[in-house]
């Protein structure tokens, strides 16, 4: 299975991780996310659209670095 790491700029505490969790949840063909607050990671896995992930992450309020 595929795996995304996705640096997130702007999450500053678990509301906000959530917030990036859910949304990175709702993209077509991503199967699970965890965000890593401290190191400002979110760890996508599945086969979805890198392209999808960063626009979700953006409609939550965040911004993908890359
Ligand atoms: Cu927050």
């Amino acid at each position: 299975m595929s795996r995304t790491v996705l640096k997130v700029e702007g999450m500053t505490c678990n509301h906000c991780k959530m917030a990036v969790e859910k949304a990175l949840k709702g993209v077509e063909g991503v199967t699970g996310a965890e965000v890593d607050l401290t190191k400002k990671e979110a760890v996508v896995a599945g086969a979805a659209d890198k392209a999808a992930m960063v626009k979700a992450v953006d409609q939550a309020g965040f911004k993908v670095v890359e």
